[in-house]
């Protein structure tokens, strides 16, 4: 059975659990909201609903009821290959079940088939200029795609909001083949003389990222590999996703609703923490004059920081309590593969001594890391130095959460979002 085939079958019966859910259960109150939260970002207030993955404080995230490890044990691997390939992991979120290794080949096969960019984006893109950041040139090149969306034609063509899921697949797929190119393009264009290289039909999807990237060590095909299945999902509370499922629900197309939360990603209290915290620890490092900073230098750098107003970057959750899961498996790539490395080092001994700062200094919730504590300093390590590209490389995995979430929205037929707002003079009314 094709994966769509096998997507169709499972959409009937969450269709009558979720009717069912309604019309038994739609008055059972889930959640209250204090004034706390209305003003702190909505935080803790269950009012959205995700299948895909679940985020416990300590225990961190579970892609459909499996943790990291468990899924760099279940997934299918490449040949020769130790990491779990995305396209499994993209199998998992989308029906819920492990694939075999079939399934990954035929995700692989049909995504390549579907991954040449058009002539019209690639001059778009070839119009923006190098000094454009590259979450800018990501989210325009998402967009410029637009024109071809297959769901947006069959709307205006008139389509049964039953079959919506259908078209939202073709786009979701469509997509989610050009992104490692899109991504890969924009980084050889701004970064290495506009010289591009051409796919390699031979590889996985993730491989096919890392040598489009131009990185020859084979080991960072593992790493893209890994890469690509950890920052996927994230529930659908995190501001990208939250935003791209908002724009869908008025009925946007995956295009607009992905290239809308890219730039939410694109901000520094999330994705674009991870280029952060690479700036960070080079600023320090070239503050010193190089080499790795002792204990006591890194201390005052972070205590600089926090002095100045600023968040230490890569630290800190809006729901993790304990360190990121995600941050735990690159550790472990790192241990394996980079343990003399520099910036690896400084990454640990960031590790030792900034909990303890955050927790003196008494405001952060969460003086764990989180995933992008991590991520930069393995980039680093393989050649990919720029780290104003490092929130594409985010951006490129985490549609694959966002996206399925987005056909899944269309499946089951998620109502046009719009929440209540008050102002302060009704807060003040309420606690007269
Ligand atoms: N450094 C300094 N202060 C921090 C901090 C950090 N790493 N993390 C939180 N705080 C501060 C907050 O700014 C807030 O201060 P105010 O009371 O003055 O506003 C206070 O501690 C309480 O915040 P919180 O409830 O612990 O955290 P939030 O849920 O509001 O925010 C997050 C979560 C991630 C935005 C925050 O921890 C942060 O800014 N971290 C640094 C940026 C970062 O690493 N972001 C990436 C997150 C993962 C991702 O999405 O990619």
């Amino acid at each position: 059975m094709t994966l769509k085939k096998k997507f169709e079958t499972k959409i009937d019966p969450m269709r009558d659990r979720v009717k069912a859910l309604i019309k038994e259960h739609g008055n059972h109150v889930i959640s209250e909201v204090t004034i706390k939260q209305a003003l702190g970002g909505i935080r803790g207030v269950k009012c959205l609903v995700c299948d895909t993955s679940n985020l416990d404080p300590m225990e961190g995230i579970r892609f459909r009821g499996y943790t990291i490890p468990e899924l760099c044990e279940k997934l299918p691997k490449a040949q020769g290959g130790k990491q779990p390939l995305p396209e499994g992991l993209f199998y998992l979120l989308l029906v819920g079940e492990l694939p075999t290794e079939n399934d990954v080949k035929e995700i692989t096969e049909e995504w390549q088939q579907r991954s040449k960019l058009p002539d019209y984006l690639v001059k778009i893109l070839d119009s923006y200029p190098t000094d454009m950041h590259p979450m800018t040139q990501f989210s325009g090149g998402i967009l410029a795609l637009q024109k071809d969306s297959i769901f947006s034609k069959k709307y205006r063509e008139g389509i049964s909001k039953y079959d919506l899921w259908d078209p939202m697949y073709e786009d979701i797929m469509n997509l989610l083949a050009k992104l490692p190119s899109i991504a890969s393009y924009i980084y050889r264009k701004t970064y290495k003389d506009n010289k591009h290289i051409k796919a390699d039909p031979k590889l996985d999807w993730g491989a096919n990222f890392a040598y489009m990237m131009g990185v020859e060590n084979p080991e960072y095909k593992e790493l893209m590999r890994l890469y690509l299945v950890l920052h996927s999902d994230h529930e659908s509370g995190n501001v990208s996703a939250h935003t791209s499922h908002l724009v869908g629900s008025a009925l946007s197309d995956a295009y607009y609703s992905l290239s809308a939360g890219i730039d939410g990603l694109a901000g520094p209290l999330h994705g674009l923490a991870n280029q952060e915290v690479l700036r960070w620890i080079m600023n320090v490092k070239e503050k010193l004059g190089g080499g790795v900073p002792t204990k006591e230098q890194l201390t005052k750098f972070l205590w600089d920081t926090l002095n100045g107003g600023q968040v230490i970057p890569g630290y800190g959750h809006a729901v993790l309590r304990a360190t990121d899961p995600r941050y735990k498996a690159q550790r472990e790539f790192a241990l394996e593969h980079l343990p003399d490395d520099e910036i690896f080092q400084v990454v640990s001994l960031l590790y030792e001594v900034t909990p303890d700062i955050l927790k003196k200094h008494g405001k952060a919730m969460n003086p764990w890391p989180n995933v992008d504590a991590h991520s930069g300093c393995l980039q680093v390590y393989y050649g990919v130095t720029e780290y104003d590209f490092y929130t594409v490389l985010f951006g490129v995995s985490r549609a694959i959460g966002i996206l399925t979430q987005l056909v899944w929205s269309r499946a089951l037929g998620f109502s046009i979002e719009r929440p209540k707002s008050i102002s302060t003079d009704w807060l003040l009314e309420q606690v007269k």
